[in-house]
C-alpha cells in the first residue's frame, strides 16, 4: 500500500503514534509519506520505505494568519499524484482532516481516501469550541474513516458533535525502545541520590496536566520520606510550578528536567510515574510507563483508566483530589510486595493489550476495509 501521513511533528502524543505507526508500516514493507512542516521528531533516522514532504507556509504582509491548511492540502496533493497514494491517514483532526478533505477533492487519483484518527484535544477542547465546531464535524463526517484512541474518546465524539459515521477504536500502542528500555545506574545516580525514591512526571505542562496539584502532593508527603519527583518537560504552567516549590521549601525534592529526548531511558530508572492531567483520551505516557514496568497513579479522567488500571497496574484517583494522591504514593513507597506486583502486571497487560504487533494491523485491516468500500 502507499500511505501517505500527517501529523504535528513536535512533541505530543498524537505525532508519536503517527509516526511510529508509519515506521512500523514502513517495515512491513508498505511505502510510507509524511507530510508536515517539520520532520517529525522520532524520525530521526533514514529507514527504507519511509519519506518525508516538507509543507512550506508562504508568508507574506498581507496574511496575518499564513494559510497552513492550505499549504498542506496543496502538498498532499502533490505527493498524492507523484507517489501515487492509496490513502491518506490524518492524526489530529484541526486542520488535518479538513486539509485531507481539500486534497482528496483536487486530486486527480479519483478513489483516494482519507482516515481521520481523533486524539483527543481535537475534540474535548478544540473541535468543542464554537470556532472549530462545524469544520471538525463537518471534516469527520466526510472521512472515508474515523478512529478514535480510546472508548471514551469514540463516546465523546458521537456525543459532541451528533454524527453518524462509525467509529473504530484503535488504541494507542507501545514504541519500540520502551519495550527494551534498560535501567542504567548512571543515569540513575544523575538524578536522584541513593536511596531516594525516583517519582516521575512527564508532559508539555498545559493547565489541562494541573501541574501545580503535582507541587502541592509533594507537600502532602511526610518531610521524612526519601524522594525525588523529576519534572520532565516544559510549558506554559513550569514557571509558576517552580515559583511554587520555592515558596513550599520543596526544591530539594523536585527537579525540573525540563524537555528530554531519552525519554524510554528515564521512565526505565523511575520508581513510580505520576500524572494528574484534568482529563486525558489516552494517556500515551502511562502506556510507556507500564511498558518499562513503572506502576502509574494517575486521576480517572476521560479514558485514563482504560489504560491505567486501578488496583492493577496502579491507582486512580479522582481530579484534584490531593490527599488521595499522596496517600496512593505514601501506600506504594511502604508496600514494596504490592509495587512489585503492580510492576509486573504493568508490564505484561500493556504488552498484551497495546503491543505495536497486535496494533498495527488493526489500522492496516482498517484501510483495506476502507479502501474496499
Ligand atoms: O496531551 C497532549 O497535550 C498532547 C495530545 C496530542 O494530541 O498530541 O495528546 C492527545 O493524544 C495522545 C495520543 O493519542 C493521547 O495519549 C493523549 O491523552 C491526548 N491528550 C488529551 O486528550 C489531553
Amino acid at each position: 500500500m502507499r500511505i501517505g501521513i500527517t501529523c504535528y511533528p513536535t512533541y505530543g502524543g498524537s505525532g508519536v503514534v503517527a509516526t511510529e505507526l508509519g515506521k512500523k508500516l514502513a517495515q512491513l514493507g508498505h511505502e510510507v509519506h509524511f507530510i508536515s512542516y517539520a520532520l517529525p521528531y522520532r524520525l530521526n533516522r533514514f529507514q527504507s520505505n519511509l519519506f518525508f514532504h516538507e509543507v512550506e507556509v508562504l508568508k507574506y504582509p498581507l496574511f496575518e494568519y499564513p494559510p497552513y491548511s492550505l499549504s498542506l492540502a496543496s502538498k498532499m496533493v502533490e505527493v498524492v499524484e507523484a507517489a501515487k497514494l492509496d490513502i491518506l491517514h490524518v492524526h489530529y483532526a484541526i486542520p488535518h482532516a479538513t486539509s485531507a478533505f481539500l486534497a482528496r477533492e483536487m486530486a486527480d487519483q479519483k478513489k483516494l481516501k482519507y482516515i481521520t484518527t481523533l486524539h483527543g484535544t481535537d475534540i474535548t477542547l478544540l473541535g468543542a469550541d464554537p470556532s472549530y465546531f462545524k469544520i471538525v464535524k463537518f471534516s469527520i463526517e466526510k472521512s472515508d474513516g474515523v478512529t478514535a484512541v480510546s472508548e471514551y474518546l469514540k463516546k465523546e465524539t458521537q456525543d459532541t458533535f451528533q454524527i453518524n459515521n462509525s467509529i473504530r477504536v484503535i488504541p494507542n500502542f507501545i514504541p519500540d525502545d520502551f519495550i527494551s528500555a534498560k535501567p542504567s545506574q548512571e543515569l540513575r545516580n544523575c538524578c536522584a541520590e541513593k536511596g531516594e525514591f525516583i517519582l516521575t512526571h512527564i508532559s508539555n505542562f498545559r493547565p489541562l496536566k494541573r501541574i501545580p496539584d503535582l507541587i502541592y502532593i509533594i507537600n502532602k508527603l511526610p518531610r521524612h520520606l526519601k524522594i525525588k519527583l523529576l519534572m520532565v518537560g516544559d510549558g506554559p504552567d513550569r514557571f509558576q510550578a517552580e515559583k511554587l516549590c520555592k515558596e513550599l521549601g520543596l526544591c530539594d525534592k523536585v527537579v525540573f528536567m525540563g524537555k528530554q529526548e531519552n525519554i524510554s531511558e528515564i521512565l526505565a530508572v523511575t520508581d513510580l510515574f505520576l500524572l494528574p492531567s484534568e482529563n486525558e483520551s489516552f494517556g500515551l505516557v502511562i502506556l510507556e510507563a507500564h511498558a518499562c514496568g513503572v506502576p502509574c497513579i494517575t486521576t480517572n479522567a476521560g479514558g485514563i483508566p482504560e489504560v491505567n488500571l486501578d488496583g492493577e497496574t496502579g491507582f486512580t484517583v479522582n481530579v484534584g483530589d490531593i490527599d488521595a494522591f499522596a496517600g496512593r504514593i505514601e501506600q506504594l513507597i511502604e508496600n514494596s510486595d504490592l509495587r512489585k506486583r503492580f510492576s509486573k502486571n504493568a508490564r505484561i497487560i500493556s504488552r498484551d493489550r497495546f503491543s505495536a504487533d497486535k496494533v498495527v494491523p488493526q489500522y492496516l485491516n482498517f484501510y483495506e476495509e476502507t479502501l474496499n468500500s
